[in-house]
């Protein structure tokens, strides 16, 4: 509540009908009955009710006015935010791949693993092949407790996909003899919009429990 200062409505000359100083004084609080008792005439009094009634009717607008406008603030960032969260996901893809790791298996087998962090639209992961002599790179994924061959991954957008044992990986088939743990090579992903991607790797130990890191 304001002071005194703020209270110009001594001088308004407006006047009141009779008994209106009685109504609207009693509606309005104890601060009022405080200014009635300064007020003088009954005519004065009655004015200081009508005033003070309307001020404190300004101020519950003017609450509510902001009270609206920040509301739609509030929705018009909520639906900026949505849009460019569509606007994202149904872009071009932000393809990456983070920590890709090689590791030989048992059989003449290797298996790649890796984070493809995408930040844009979906992708496809159309193609994997291999600079291995006599190798082939497949993708897998697990099905019903088996690995599976596809001939293409979808890349969802605005996730990542993670590659790693018992789920999604490359399979590396046919290794030769020559290629064992340290041995260097390219894998190369082919992505439907993104284009391809060349993995410089070298194959590593399988892990007997320890977590596996790439270099
Ligand atoms: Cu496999």
């Amino acid at each position: 509540m304001g002071g005194e200062s703020d209270y110009p409505v001594v001088s308004r000359p407006t006047p009141a009908p009779m008994g209106a100083g009685k109504r609207l004084g009693q509606s309005i609080m104890g601060q009022t009955d405080r200014r009635i008792k300064r007020g003088g005439t009954p005519e004065g009094r009655a004015a200081i009710d009508i005033a003070l009634h309307e001020r404190e009717k300004r101020k519950s607008m003017a609450m509510k006015s902001q009270v609206r406008s920040k509301a739609s603030l509030i929705a018009l960032v909520v639906f900026m935010v949505a849009v460019i969260l569509v606007a994202c996901q149904s872009g071009p893809p932000e393809v990456s791949i983070k920590s890709p790791a090689a590791v030989v298996m048992p059989g003449g087998n290797a298996m790649v693993f890796m984070t493809i962090e995408n930040k844009g639209g979906p992708d496809v992961l159309t193609g994997v092949s291999t600079d291995i002599p006599g190798a082939t790179a497949l993708i897998h994924v697990m099905k019903d407790n088996h690995m599976q061959h596809v001939k293409t991954l979808n890349i969802a957008g605005g996730r990542s996909t993670v590659f790693k044992m018992g789920s999604r990986h490359i399979m590396i088939e046919f290794l030769p003899e020559t290629m064992t743990a340290g041995s260097p090579f390219t894998l190369t992903m082919v992505f439907e919009k993104s284009g391809t991607m060349q993995l410089h790797l070298k194959l590593e130990k399988a892990p007997s429990k320890a977590p596996m890191s790439m270099k």
